[in-house]
């Protein structure tokens, strides 16, 4: 927290510091804080060019009930109250400890009605038979009948997670006409995540563009992330001093989530070297990613059609309709009830 006094924005404002931005080291009444967030935001919008100026600008954004995408939701209304047509899509994953994706949606679906927002949600259980929680409960047995289950390979909840929820968003996308999803990511997960594919030496992960994900493939909706050099730490201050109600606890299978440790150590660093995750980024999606990404120029294209849903694919089935049915039977194989 900030030891100035007062805010260093110019030298017109004489409020009380509330907070000191750690890349810049400067330090911020509440006001000045809450703009300097908003213009950050509002830079990436405008170097994207997804608000065009004539024509409908349909914009989704994917809704956790979690800081970030209240944030975001909050911020883009604020920013562009009139030429956008803004929704909010929450994803049910169905999981039921500390009731988390019930009140998720709860809070998701009121941050919506109060800034007037039309609401969507789709329920994962009941547009592929399984959530979450019945992932979960497969891995146990699975990992209890090694010796019998050793064709199948359970990986973590979140890996799985994460492709429902970008299928499930993106489709949702495609057939309701949107133009851009903007998603809640920011710089602190984004740094985690990067460093990650570093260890994994992950050239297909590292290759890939930063904040905006621009598609020019049919049924496959652009992506932007919106709160990438917005730092965790500056997210929850900015949900605090404007009192944007979101979930306050993390989804219970965020603790095995495999970047948890790294996550850790960078915010460690962070403390005696302010700024590093913001320049890290800042530089490799500058000057490393493009030489990546041309030293690897043989790239894979999404120009194939999944055969069983349509999704653009590198393959004859995508990745989704694969994992899915693989997903149904080993759960059927081990007599995992299923109620829809
Ligand atoms: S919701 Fe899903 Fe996260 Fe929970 S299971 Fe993992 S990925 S931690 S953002
Ligand atoms: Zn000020
Ligand atoms: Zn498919």
């Amino acid at each position: 927290m900030s030891r100035a006094k007062y805010c260093k924005f110019f030298r017109e404002c004489k409020s009380k510091a509330v907070y000191r931005i750690p890349h810049s080291n400067l330090a911020l009444c509440k006001d000045h804080f809450l703009a300097n967030v908003e213009k950050r935001v509002q830079k990436l919008v405008k170097k994207s060019h997804i608000i065009r100026r004539e024509g409908k600008n349909k914009i989704l954004i994917a809704l956790s009930g979690g800081k970030d995408s209240q944030v975001l939701l909050s911020i883009m209304k604020k920013s562009y109250p009139e030429n956008i047509e803004l929704h909010g899509l929450y994803i049910e994953l169905g999981i039921s400890d500390e009731n988390y994706s019930k009140d998720s949606g709860i809070i998701a679906q009121s941050l919506c009605n109060k800034l007037n927002v039309p609401f969507h949600e789709i329920n994962v259980k009941q547009q592929n038979g399984f959530n979450i929680d019945d992932i979960y409960n497969l891995k146990q047995i699975v990992e209890e009948n090694k010796q019998k289950s050793k064709n199948d390979q359970i990986r973590g909840e979140c890996s799985y997670c994460g492709l429902l929820k970008r299928y499930h968003i993106n489709k949702f996308a495609v057939e309701n006409d949107f133009s851009v999803v903007l998603t809640g990511h920011n710089l602190t997960d984004e740094a985690t995540s990067l460093v990650n594919n570093f260890f994994n030496v992950d050239i297909g992960f590292l290759k890939k563009p930063g904040y905006f994900l621009e598609s020019k493939t049919k049924n496959l909706v652009s992506r932007l992330k919106p709160l990438f050099y917005i730092s965790e730490e500056e997210i929850v201050m900015y949900a605090y001093l404007s009192k944007i109600e979101h979930l306050p606890t993390e989804c219970p299978y965020s603790a095995q989530a495999p970047n948890i440790k790294i996550k850790k150590t960078l915010l460690e660093i962070e403390q005696y070297r302010k700024g590093n995750m913001i320049s890290l980024l800042r530089r490799y999606y500058k000057v490393m990613q493009p030489e990546i990404k041309n030293a690897n120029s043989t790239e894979k294209h999404l120009d194939r059609i999944c055969a069983v849903c349509g999704s653009p694919t590198f393959s004859k089935i995508c990745n989704f309709c694969k994992t899915t049915e693989f997903m149904l039977e080993t759960l059927k194989k081990h007599k995992i009830q299923l109620d829809v």
